[in-house]
């Protein structure tokens, strides 16, 4: 693999999977907290009261981002920090990120901030979260400082994380925070956030004119189906609509897909809360794109399931999560994206896997890890030697972390924690990302010469 000079590579976070002091600064709940409290929904009961207690030990993690070598750093600013109640701006939530990016910057590693990881203030959320359209005021209210404060120490802004995941997940599938099962609320929840991403980079670039670049990260899942029959076909057909288009068309298109629409109409029984604009507000032009990229599907058709499609067996490898290792659909997804949607910068903004990574003598062994990111690293190379334009790489995660509805049980870090001590101990993993990008730039350096 090989990567041009300006190839970035990075490692990714989000707030309250690592941050802890849960209740520190004037911090206020969000709906994680919430939903941890709620028995039977996150893996024994585990929360991220605690977590990799990085709000503590930030100085300590920049020194090992620092040794890693990467140049950039994504992490997601909690808004119930900056937002403790609705309309109160809170600096001593705000004056942690301030000196987080700071720190970064006076180390050499460029902050790339996420506004919107999951983790949605209670208050916004008694009123409704993201099913209310208010929401989208709430969230420009909290961007817009988030802008004022620190558009100048930051290097890039990711709107969203993942709006499936937040909006379906959280919504519909019920497993993730705050846990509905309603899929009438989840359409309008997922139009509320894309919308506030809209809004969140007119205000950014037409009004408060900042050339910083800024940008949203879908998580993608190429969907495959099991076999060449009409019905699995279709049954891919409508995964891909759940699970990719929904999200693409409107970005990249300003328009739902029309297919899918008719099909969740038996769910949602009305359109009218999409208002005369806010396709266009949607579509707004960003500067690169951001990819979050695990695995691929594979689906069968089931009556009883529309777009909930089943999974059908596969006998690929898989990684900790059961999610096929899939590097070649990785390049179909990347290669469609650029027939169909854009000629964005690409930016990986997570890849990663989790496995039983054992901690013995100090080591851990992950080699499984090292060939997942090698494949996917290697694909990337490929890819822009296609002429791809993938302008960089984040692996998830830099540090074991609380993963969602699996808690502490699965493990993705290259920084392997030791929850009862908070030690972080450099995986082999970190060791070889290290060593790959010191290999890239030594390489650089020796061609400047030349
Ligand atoms: C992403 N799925 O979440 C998130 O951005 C991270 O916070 C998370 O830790 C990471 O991937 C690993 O899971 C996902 O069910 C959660 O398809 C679930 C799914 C995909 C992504």
């Amino acid at each position: 693999m090989q990567f041009n000079k300006d190839f970035v590579f990075g490692t990714a976070t989000s707030s309250y999977q690592i941050e802890g002091a849960h209740n520190e600064d004037g911090r206020t709940p969000s709906i994680w907290d919430m939903f941890c409290d709620i028995d039977g929904r996150v893996f024994e009961k585990h929360n991220g009261d605690v977590a990799c207690d990085h709000y503590h030990r930030f100085e300590e993690d920049i020194q090992h981002i620092k040794q890693l070598g990467v140049d950039t750093y994504r992490f997601s600013i909690a808004w119930p920090r900056i937002f403790p109640a609705k309309g109160e701006f809170n600096p001593a939530g705000m004056a942690f990120y301030k000196t987080l990016a700071t720190r970064l910057r006076e180390e050499g590693i460029k902050p790339a901030v996420t506004l919107y990881h999951w983790d949605l203030p209670m208050w916004a959320h008694n009123e409704g979260g993201w099913v209310n359209r208010d929401s989208v005021d709430w969230f420009l209210d909290y961007a817009k400082v988030c802008f004022d404060e620190l558009d100048g120490i930051v290097d890039s802004w990711i709107t969203h994380n993942e709006p499936w995941c937040a909006g379906f997940l959280g919504y519909h599938v019920g497993v993730h925070a705050p846990g509905h099962r309603d899929m009438n609320e989840a359409v309008r929840a997922v139009h509320h956030m894309l919308l506030s991403h809209g809004k969140a980079v007119e205000l950014l670039k037409q009004e408060l004119k900042s050339t910083t670049p800024i940008g949203i990260t879908l998580n993608l899942s190429p969907v495959y189906a099991k076999t060449d029959s009409v019905n699995d076909r279709l049954a891919q057909n409508n995964s891909d609509g759940y699970s990719n288009r929904w999200f693409l068309d409107p970005v990249f298109k300003g328009q739902y897909p029309v297919d899918m629409m008719n099909l969740f109409a038996k769910y949602v029984h009305t359109y009218d809360f999409i208002k005369p604009g806010d396709m266009e507000t949607i579509s707004t032009e960003c500067d690169f794109f951001g990819i979050n990229f695990y695995s691929r599907g594979l689906v069968e058709f089931s009556a009883a399931n529309d777009f909930m499609t089943v999974a059908a067996y596969s006998d690929y490898d898989k990684t900790g999560m059961g999610w096929d290792i899939a590097p070649n659909e990785f390049k179909d997804l990347i290669r469609r994206l650029r027939n169909e949607y854009t000629d964005l910068p690409i930016i990986i903004t997570e890849n990663g896997a989790a496995y039983d990574d054992v901690l013995e003598n100090g080591e851990v062994h992950d080699v499984k890890r090292i060939d997942y990111v090698k494949k996917h690293l290697t694909a990337v190379s490929d890819l822009n030697d296609e002429g791809m334009n993938i302008a960089g790489y984040y692996l998830w995660s830099l540090m074991d972390n609380f993963e969602w509805s699996f808690g502490y049980e699965k493990r993705f870090g290259i920084l392997y924690i030791d929850f009862d001590t908070q030690e972080r101990v450099w995986k082999d993993s970190a060791k070889w990302y290290a060593g790959v990008i010191g290999d890239h730039k030594a390489k650089h350096a020796d061609s400047v010469e030349a």
